[in-house]
Parts: C-alpha cells; structure tokens; sequence
C-alpha cells in the first residue's frame, strides 16, 4: 500500500543501526524485523545507543510460541528479557501512540507461518508519530551572570538564537549541531583551559549531551557555581550535585555582549595557532568542504575530537550526527547509510579505521536494495590514536602498547571495499578536499592513510596552546 520504505540485510546487528541511522535522520520511529534466536540479541547495541540517545527504533522481533520457551525447541530462547533496558511488548496494542526512545515488541508466531486474506492497516499523516514533545515548560532565567553554554548532541535547535540574545558563549560540539550559532566557539574545550576566562564563569548552561572532553566534564562537574542543565540526569555526563538543577527548557534576555565576544576573539586566535599536522589537516578538509544542504554522520575517538577543533564556528554548517548515547565504534557505516537514505540529498561519513572495520558488514546491500549517495572518508591510521593520548600512551607502557590498545590490524581497505562491491579512492589529505567537493554517486569510500606516530607528542601541543593566549 505504499506505507513503508523497505531496506533489507542480512546482518542484523547492522539492520538495527541502520533503523537508528534512519529514525535519527528523519526523526520519526522506524522498525527493525528479526527472526529469532541470536538475530534479535543482535540488535542490542543499537537498541542501547537508541535508549541512551532517545532514538525511536522499534525492535520487533519474531519469537516461537511461549509454551516452547525453556525447551529444546530450535532457534528458541528467553526473548522477554533479551533486549534491557527495554520491557517487552507481546502486541502491537500495547504500543504506545508516541515513542521517545526505543521499544521492543516480541511476536509469537505459529504454523501456519502466513496469515491468508488481506492485512488491513491504519493510515497515519505523514509526519505524525514524531517522537520528542514540545516542553511544557520553559524557564525564564537572567542573563546577567557570566555564562557558558556547553552543547552537546542533540541539543534543541533554538539554543543558539537564545545565546545569541542573551551573549552567551557556546563550547559547540560537533553534534550539537550549534557550531553555526553566532556565539559558539570551535577550540571551546582549549578554551575552558585558560583560566583568565574560565575563572571568571559564574555560571554554566548545558544543553545536548555533552561527552567528547575532560574539560567539558570537569566544567559540568564543579559544585561551586550554579549549573543549569536542559534534560534529565540521562543527558548529564557526570552525578548532578545539589548546584545542578534540570529544566524543559530556557529561555533568556538580553546580556553583557563583551563576555561573548572576549571569548569568540580567545577562539579565533586559538584557532588561528592549532599545529598543522596530518590528521588535523583530514579533519579541517571534512568540516570546511561538505556544504550546509549534506548531513554527516561521524565515528567517534579521536576523528570526532580532531573536527571539534577543525570545523569553523559561527558559520553554517551542514547537519552533523554522531551515536553519543553510548559512543560506540559499532554500526557507525550502517547509521551512516540510514542517515543517508532519509537524507536524501548529499551525505558523507567520517570515522577511524577501526569503526570502518568494525562496521564493516554494513556496506553489504543488496542488488535490490535502496541505495544512498554517500561518501565514507576513513581515517586511516592502522589502529586507535585515541588512546595514545590518555594514561595508557604513557612512552613506560609502550612495550605492550600497540598490541593492546592501538590493537593496528594492518587491514586491507580497498580489498575490503572490492569484495563488498563498494568504490574505494586512496586521497592524501591535501586532495581529500576537492574530492569532497566532487563525490561520486552511490556508496564510495574516500580511504586517507596517514600516521599515527606522532599522535602523543601532537596532543600535547595541543593543549599547551591557550598559554600563548594571553
Ligand atoms: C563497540 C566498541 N568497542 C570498543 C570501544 C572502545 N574504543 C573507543 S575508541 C576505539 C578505537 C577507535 O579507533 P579508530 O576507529 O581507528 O579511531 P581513532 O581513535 O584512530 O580516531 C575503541 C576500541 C568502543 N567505543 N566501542
């Protein structure tokens, strides 16, 4: 009847991301179908990222009937509590008429396997279903005390016309989608670590769910100063202590513009001295090339930290995602692709080899399959520089270093993209930009390989920045 878009795989850990991909991009719920057995404990980790993120995945799953549970019948087990945090549903009635996080509904089937005579279904507008309420309720606060907005993913669209108002910076991250607001900072995270800003902040507004950096963590955790937070203790990164109070919504008056503009004028002369190094120069081609009309979907590690520091500020940008419920390197090619195909238009990726590789089933789509315009551009730097930079990089661990944290695989991309009927380009990092500017149609993979050597030595740099500030 034309009601719904298929998409059909064959791995269903990846049909649960690419539900996510979907319902994230288009914000309406979608579900993911699964035989039984371990095909629908397959869907678990994108079920958890949809609970962390409040992502409307349905999981339907098929199950044998319940007097068969706890025997020997084939492909049968305990589905009723096979997906937590979620409570089961046994029938489409028990669902609820909005979602605003996964559910899960469990079927019961029986021989015979089809139902004969037509299905009858409810139509529904377009559009209705979307999950996130309008907030009840909105709370009018001062501008006055001198005030620092984190934003983290998901953080309400509006935000950035309220710290404009009321001259509020915004420590953006990428998926906050506010890095375009006229007040956001792009080195924000450098930023908190001066302390002749930092010291003066009397106050601290945090919308989204903020995770990417200590300094942003830290910030959230001081009990010294009021912290208002937008949302609920799920989306606060750290225990709120009795200074932290939760709200709907804010909403704000006219405030003291220099404090904005001090910090602004702090941000682009700490932009302005970030080190020119390879895998800097990869993140600055991803967030200055891709045009406001594409949306990106980004991995997380050290890539997405990287484009913090690289993607401008107060410019518009194109719309950014990123799975932060539980920041895992799973499913981020199959999210990619859902968010693609509810997109639509133009569509990119930007992750570490490890998540490409790990995800790696979702580029198998088949023949008869719906499939996106999207670019995958995959830092490749044989294993995860992220953790050259924390406590275990440290040069006295080094000797068991790259076997257990860098854990390089030494993987052949191109092999892997040619198996799975997927283009793959090998770019520098200084051609990656024009070849962004000029995508190829369909699902390709922009492969730039770059070191990792020197990853160490380049965070540290990094942050000795802000001491040439002042
Ligand atoms: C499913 C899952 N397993 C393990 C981790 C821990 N982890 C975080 S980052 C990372 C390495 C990622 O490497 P890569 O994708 O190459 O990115 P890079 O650090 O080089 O930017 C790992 C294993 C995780 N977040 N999710």
């Amino acid at each position: 009847q034309g009601l719904l878009r298929l998409h059909v795989r064959l791995d269903e850990r990846e049909a649960g991301f690419l539900a996510l991909g979907l319902a994230k991009a288009s914000g309406l719920p979608v579900p993911v179908v699964t035989t039984s057995g371990t095909a629908a404990a397959n869907l678990h980790p994108a079920v958890l990222e949809a609970w962390h993120a409040r992502v409307p995945v349905l999981a339907v799953t098929a199950d044998r009937p319940a007097v068969l549970r706890g025997t020997g019948a084939n492909q049968t087990t305990n589905q009723i509590t096979l997906l937590p945090p979620l409570e089961t549903l046994s029938s489409v009635a028990d669902l609820p008429e909005r979602l605003d996080g996964p559910a899960h509904l469990n079927l019961e089937l029986d021989q015979p396997l089809i139902e004969s005579g037509p299905w009858e279904f409810a139509t529904r507008a377009a559009g209705q279903g979307t999950l996130i309420g309008e907030p009840s309720a909105i709370d009018q606060v001062p501008a006055g005390p001198l005030t620092i907005v984190v934003a983290g993913d998901g953080a309400p669209a509006n935000f950035g016309a309220i710290a404009q108002v009321a001259c509020w910076p915004i420590v953006a991250e990428p998926s906050s989608n506010l890095r375009g607001a006229p007040t956001a900072l792009a080195a924000g995270r450098l930023l908190l670590g001066a302390p002749q800003l930092a010291a003066r902040i009397e106050r601290v507004i945090s919308v989204g769910h903020a995770t990417l950096s200590r300094p942003v963590t830290a910030l959230l955790a001081r009990t010294d100063i009021p912290i208002l937070h937008v949302g609920d203790q799920r989306t606060f990164p750290v225990p709120a202590g009795a200074n932290v109070t939760f709200h709907q919504a804010l909403a704000a008056q006219d405030g003291p513009s220099d404090w904005a503009a001090e910090w602004i004028a702090a941000d682009e002369v700490v932009s302005r001295l970030l080190p020119k190094a390879e895998p800097l120069a990869v993140a600055q081609a991803v967030g200055s090339a891709i045009g406001p009309e594409a949306i990106v979907t980004l991995g997380p590690s050290q890539v997405l930290r990287d484009l913090d520091l690289m993607l401008p500020a107060r410019t518009p940008q194109p719309r950014l995602l990123s799975n932060r419920g539980l920041a895992g390197i799973d499913g981020v090619i199959s999210t990619a692709i859902g968010a693609a195909l509810a997109h639509g238009g133009p569509s990119f990726a930007f992750m570490g080899d490890l998540t490409f590789l790990h995800g790696s089933n979702g580029l198998l789509i088949g023949p008869s399959e719906p499939c996106p315009d999207l670019t995958i551009v995959v830092l490749n730097d044989d294993g995860g520089s992220i953790f050259s930079s924390l406590e275990q990089g440290a040069p006295e661990y080094a000797e068991h270093f790259e076997r257990i944290y860098a854990t390089p695989l030494g993987a052949n991309l191109a092999g892997l993209c040619q198996g799975m009927n997927v283009e793959h380009r090998e770019v520098t990092a200084s051609e990656l930009a024009v070849a962004l500017a000029h995508p190829e149609p369909g699902l390709s993979v922009l492969e730039v390989r770059v070191s990792r050597a020197d990853r160490r030595a380049l965070a540290a740099e990094i942050s000795h920045i802000t001491e040439q500030l002042f």
